[in-house]
């Protein structure tokens, strides 16, 4: 079945430079990137994306971590595309404990758990269809997307927004 998930490299991924490295193990999947971006993360959308975690000891420290806080404030978010998409990506990332996770996935190989308890394990990825669909539409509009993922509709708005000068 084709779909889609979100993925997220997240700070500790970019302050190591492990961008490259990890672009390169997902493009074993042979999925196609239909949308990327290096996202600024908000406290309103770091608290959006890990909502359902909001009860948990650790969601503070969540919350700073994918904010940048621990890093660097930036995380760069893309969507993978394409056959089975969703599990493809989850086997490459490996288990969420990055020292439990398989020595050759991306969280095995580049995470880490701080003296602190944070799992600093590199990368986000959905988890099923439901989530991939809350989690993508939360981080990019559609015509950032360059294929057509939902359906759309088109509004009239008056917004005052920043432009180049
Ligand atoms: P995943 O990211 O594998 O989908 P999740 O959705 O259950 O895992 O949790 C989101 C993130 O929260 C996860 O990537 C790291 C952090 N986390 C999960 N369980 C944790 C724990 N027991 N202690 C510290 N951080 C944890
Ligand atoms: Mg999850």
């Amino acid at each position: 079945m084709t779909q889609q998930t979100l993925v997220l490299i997240k700070p500790d991924g970019l302050k190591k430079s492990l961008t490259g490295n990890v672009l390169t193990r997902l493009s074993e999947t042979k999925l196609d990137i239909v949308a990327a971006k290096i996202v600024k993360v908000s406290r309103e959308l770091a608290e959006k994306h890990y909502a359902a975690l909001k009860d948990k000891p650790f969601y503070g420290d969540l919350i700073k971590y994918i904010m940048g806080e621990y890093h660097k404030k930036k995380v760069m978010a893309l969507v993978y595309w394409g056959e089975d998409a969703i599990n493809n990506v989850r086997k490459i990332c490996g288990s969420t404990n990055p020292e439990e996770a398989d020595p050759v996935s991306i969280r095995g190989a580049y995470g880490r758990i701080t003296t602190k308890g944070v799992y600093e394990n590199v990368i986000h990825a959905s988890t099923n269809a439901q989530e991939a669909e809350r989690e993508i539409k939360l981080w990019f509009q559609p015509d950032e997307v360059i294929v057509d993922l939902y359906p759309t509709k088109i509004i009239k708005e008056k917004i005052e927004r920043r432009a180049w000068a």
